[in-house]
């Protein structure tokens, strides 16, 4: 099993720590990429960080994870509850995928209470900030560990 993970964030992403400080904190992304990558030392995991706010190369890095990587962490932004593309790409991906949101999804408007990806997830974490990104990739290493020893 691949120990190379990706993070995947959509659309205006690139605003965190910039924006909206009340909902998303004060972290930039930039910051949350530092932060993933020292986890990822620690973890023994090897990362590709992204973001982009247009849904086809959310879609393309989704393909490109499938023959090399052994789980992707998504926060899909807004495309979270409109994607039905983010999900089919997650549907020809075998390894886990988990989905973060930084904010508590559940305690916002009505229309954020759905999410597509969902229905592919193997684990979900909302409103534990920008440290849901390092719990997703723990999650990550410990099935990724557990398939390596069951192997
Ligand atoms: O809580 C999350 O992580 C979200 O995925 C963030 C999305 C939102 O559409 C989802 O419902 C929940 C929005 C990302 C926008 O990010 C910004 C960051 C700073 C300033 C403005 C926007």
């Amino acid at each position: 099993m691949s120990r190379l993970i990706f993070i995947l964030n959509g659309p205006n992403l690139n605003l965190l720590g910039k924006r909206q400080p009340q909902i998303y904190g004060h972290e930039t992304l930039a910051d949350v990429e530092a932060t993933c990558r020292r986890a990822a030392a620690e973890l023994k995991l090897e990362l590709r960080f992204h973001q982009s706010n247009r849904e086809y190369e959310i879609i393309d890095w989704i393909h490109e994870a499938r023959d090399i990587a052994g789980g992707i962490v998504i926060n899909p932004g807004a495309f979270t509850h409109t994607s039905v593309a983010i999900l089919d790409a997650l549907n020809t991906f075998d390894a886990p995928v988990m989905e973060c949101h930084i904010s508590n999804v559940h305690k916002r408007e009505a229309f954020r209470h759905h999410s597509y990806v969902s229905l592919r997830a193997d684990g979900v974490i909302a409103g534990f900030g920008t440290q849901g990104y390092v719990l997703s990739m723990h999650r990550l290493a410990r099935l990724i560990d557990e398939k390596a020893a069951s192997a």
